[in-house]
């Protein structure tokens, strides 16, 4: 009862920020994401009659506390829908450089997802893998798909028509995004917990929401059409309107640092001299770029020489989740 399987992170480019259920992890919009290439998760699950309570390890380190309870709720999940009482050892290795900035939580979870359920004798098609995906992180069940996904939040109270679905694959499109990373010692607050912050308090939200569905329609035909300017014209406004939210939330807050902004800048000034590129970050100081691969050299090079960047990692659209032999 063993299974391994590798799952790549994902970035949103109409964001998922606010949920309606927070048990069932249900969205107030629905989210759009690229499956990137470059950072992934594989993670090996073993169900054993010996056990006697599950263990996590990630990258060699036994997990105890809050990450390992998500964890072993999850796991609970997966043994509620094969109607077995049965533990599990689960390891896991990052490739997704976690001072990037990505949750490693999507990649985390739909690869935990499609091991765990594959070892314990369950067979899900990809729409029951992101359904029940959905409910390790949100954001998880956009991973499950390559290319473009789209999370469709459902109009059901118990979570079954909340799952992601394929836009285009992997092959449709040869779009990049460069990881531009910061130095950061700024307490940060968790997507979670600024998410809740946002809807409980902010009255900037209902705008949010009502402004989605044109954003959405809007970038899908951008994609469908592999019309670049667009498809980052409308991230990069999504993104910003995300993150206007949360000066609106009581406290307020941002994600922003002084280097966040330069980098902004330094994208619109990119536009500016003819290179087309644009911005999204998602809950945290970090930007993410789309550019194109003609622009590849310059767009790195000019990122890499802004003050205070202390990285710039690349990838290329990636493709779901995979099984891997044990
Ligand atoms: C996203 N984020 O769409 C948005 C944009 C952050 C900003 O999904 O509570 O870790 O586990 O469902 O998925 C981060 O939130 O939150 C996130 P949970 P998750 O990628």
């Amino acid at each position: 009862m063993k299974a391994t399987a590798k799952a790549h992170t994902n970035i949103a480019l109409i964001k998922y920020w606010g949920k309606r259920d927070e048990t069932l992890i249900l969205p107030t919009n629905n989210s759009l994401s690229v499956t990137l290439d470059g950072f992934y998760t594989t993670t090996s699950v073993e169900f054993n009659e010996q056990f006697t309570k599950d263990t996590f390890v990630l990258d060699d380190v036994s997990i105890a506390g809050e990450q390992y309870q998500r964890v072993a709720n999850f796991l609970n999940l997966v043994r509620q829908l094969a109607g077995k009482e049965i533990y599990a050892e689960v390891k896991s290795t990052n490739a997704v450089p976690t001072a990037a900035g990505f949750a490693s939580s999507a990649s985390g979870f739909a690869a935990l997802a499609a091991a765990s359920t594959k070892a314990i004798g369950l067979k899900l098609d990809n729409t029951e893998l992101s359904r029940l995906t959905r409910q390790g992180s949100g954001s998880a069940c956009r991973s499950i798909f390559g290319g473009f996904a789209e999370w469709k939040k459902g109009e059901k109270d118990d979570g079954t028509d909340s799952f992601a679905v394929p836009i285009t694959p992997k092959e449709h499109w040869d779009i990049r995004v460069a990881a531009v990373v910061l130095s950061s010692k700024m307490k940060k607050v968790s997507s979670r917990e600024g998410m809740k912050r946002t809807v409980d308090t902010s009255p900037f939200f209902q705008g949010w929401v009502d402004s989605i569905p044109t954003d959405l329609a809007e970038i899908k035909e951008g994609i469908f059409a592999k019309d670049f300017e667009k498809v980052g014209q409308i991230a990069e406004a999504n993104c910003l309107k995300m993150h206007a939210t949360t000066l609106g939330a009581q406290p307020p807050f941002t994600y922003w640092l002084d280097t966040t902004v330069t980098v902004m800048q330094t994208v619109r000034a990119l536009r500016e001299q003819g290179i087309p590129a644009y911005f999204t970050i998602d809950a945290g100081p970090n930007v993410k770029v789309l550019y194109l691969p003609e622009n590849e050299e310059e767009v790195q090079s000019t990122l890499r020489n802004i003050p205070g960047v202390t990285d710039v990692k690349l990838s290329r659209v990636g493709q779901g989740i995979t099984y891997l032999e044990d």
